[in-house]
């Protein structure tokens, strides 16, 4: 088990330091879907980031199932990433309290954060590992929050594609795809410390 963890997570690195964005399959044959997992390139408002997805004929990850939601977590929240913080596609921006996938899928599995989502001020776009990135000794890794989007709270988006990109953009940042993820991480969590009045929402 943690052999495998270990190598899934050098596999993401691996990948993610690659020139043009990483994408990773969930094979049929593992009991998956056959859809490619990957990340936005930069962190971004939600918005942006399905747009970035869907500029690839795909959406914000849609995580339908208890198996969706762990092949996520060892793909991009294991070992060195588990306070690595991302949006979903679930949000209720088109009717409040109706939380729905960008994908359109049916909302059938849910791995919400106990007492979320909660709106505070106003909170329409799913993130996961929101909590276990602020606080790992009071909540579990993978947990989905409702949080804002934009003002200050940008993040990487994980993507769900049918098909393997096979022109995946370069990055469009000042840094490369490696810096941005570390400058984000490090200073993206600082800041988020720094300045949220309200850090559990
Ligand atoms: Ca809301
Ligand atoms: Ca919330």
């Amino acid at each position: 088990m943690l052999k495998s963890a270990f190598l899934s997570n050098l596999t993401f690195w691996a990948l993610i330091t690659a020139s043009k964005a990483a994408y990773i399959q969930w094979p049929v044959a593992s009991g998956g879907n056959g859809n490619w997992y990957g990340l936005t390139t930069s962190p971004m408002s939600w918005n942006e980031a399905e747009s970035f997805a869907a500029a690839f004929g795909g959406h914000l990850v849609s995580i339908t199932s208890a198996d969706e939601q762990a092949f996520v977590e060892t793909t991009f929240l294991s070992g060195g990433n588990a306070q690595f913080v991302a949006w979903i596609g679930i949000n209720d921006g088109a009717t409040e309290g109706s939380f729905t996938w960008s994908s359109g899928e049916a909302v059938a599995f849910t791995n919400w954060t106990p007492a979320e989502p909660n709106d505070s001020l106003g909170e329409d776009y799913g993130v996961i590992n929101w909590h276990h990135a602020y606080d790992p000794t009071l909540f579990s890794l993978g947990k989905w929050n409702d949080a804002q989007s934009g003002a200050g709270q940008s993040y990487f988006g994980i993507i769900e594609l049918p098909a393997h990109p096979n022109s995946a953009p370069e990055p469009t940042a000042c840094c490369a795809l490696t810096g941005c993820f570390f400058l984000s991480t490090v200073f993206g969590r600082r800041r988020k410390l720094k300045t949220d009045t309200n850090p559990k929402d």
